[in-house]
C-alpha cells in the first residue's frame, strides 16, 4: 500500500508532512480529508480529536503532524532532514517546537476573526495574543540562524515546518494585530528563497488552489 497522507492542502500542519515527503522523495497519495464537517467518518473515524493531518500508513494509522515527520524520518531514511548527531538533531527539534507551539498555536487563536469570518475577538484577547506571540517570536530569533536555512547550512525538517508557518503568522500579524510581527527577521527573503524549490513551489501551488475551496465550503456553511 502508498503511504497516504490525509488531510486538505490548505492546512499548515497537513503541509508540514507533505513538503517533508516530497523533500525527502517518499512515493506517497494524498487523500482529501476536511475538518469541521457535521457528518464525517473519514475524519471521525481515524483521528478522535478530528484534526488533520494523519499518515494512513499499511499497519494503521498516526496522528500529530511532528509525530508524522518523525516516522516518515524513520521508515524513510534516504535524504535525512534531521541530522545524524544528536545535538544537532536537538536544535533542529527545538526550532520545531518553537514554531508549532510557541508561535503557530499561538496565533491560531486568531485565525477565526482574522481569516475564516468569526465574530471579532475581544481586546483583551487580541493583547493577550499579541504579547505571547512576540514573546515567542523573539525567542525562535533567537534560535533561527538563516544561514541561509533556519538551522544553518543545511534544509532540515525546520524548514518545513518555517516554510508553512512564517507565512500564516506574517498574515495574521497584519489583519489581527495590525504589525509587522517579523519586523527585523528576513523571513520574507528566506520565503523567497525557499519557494525557488520545487518542492516548495508545489505545496504552495497547491495550497492555494485549496485554500479557494475550503473559502467556498466556509462561505457556503459546509
Ligand atoms: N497538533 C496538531 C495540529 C493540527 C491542526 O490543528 N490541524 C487543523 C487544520 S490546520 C485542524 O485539524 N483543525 C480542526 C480542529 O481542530 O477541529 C498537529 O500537529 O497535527
Amino acid at each position: 500500500m502508498t503511504l497516504k497522507l490525509c488531510g486538505f492542502a490548505g492546512s499548515n500542519y497537513h503541509n508540514k508532512v507533505k513538503l517533508q515527503l516530497l523533500e525527502k522523495g517518499v512515493a506517497f497519495e494524498e487523500e482529501l480529508v476536511w475538518t469541521g464537517l457535521k457528518d464525517n467518518p473519514a475524519l471521525s473515524t481515524r483521528s478522535p480529536l478530528g484534526k488533520v493531518p494523519f499518515l494512513q500508513t499499511e499497519q494503521g494509522v498516526i496522528l500529530e503532524s511532528s509525530v508524522c515527520c518523525e516516522y516518515v524520518e524513520a521508515a524513510y531514511p534516504d535524504h535525512p532532514l534531521i541530522p545524524k548527531d544528536p545535538f544537532a538533531a536537538a536544535k533542529v527539534r527545538e526550532l520545531i517546537v518553537y514554531l508549532d507551539w510557541h508561535m503557530e498555536m499561538v496565533a491560531r487563536e486568531l485565525y477565526g476573526p482574522a481569516f475564516f469570518g468569526a465574530p471579532p475577538a475581544p481586546e483583551e484577547k487580541v493583547e493577550r495574543i499579541r504579547k505571547l506571540l512576540k514573546k515567542g517570536i523573539a525567542g525562535f530569533a533567537g534560535l533561527a540562524k538563516f544561514s541561509p536555512y533556519v538551522a544553518g547550512d543545511t534544509f532540515t525538517l525546520a524548514d518545513c515546518v518555517a516554510i508553512v508557518h512564517l507565512p500564516v503568522i506574517a498574515n495574521l500579524g497584519k489583519l489581527a494585530l495590525q504589525e509587522d510581527v517579523f519586523s527585523g527577521l528576513p523571513t520574507r527573503d528566506y520565503l523567497k528563497a525557499m519557494n525557488e524549490r520545487p518542492a516548495v513551489a508545489k505545496v504552495n501551488a497547491d495550497r492555494k488552489a485549496n485554500t479557494v475551496l475550503l473559502m467556498e465550503k466556509i462561505r457556503g456553511g459546509k
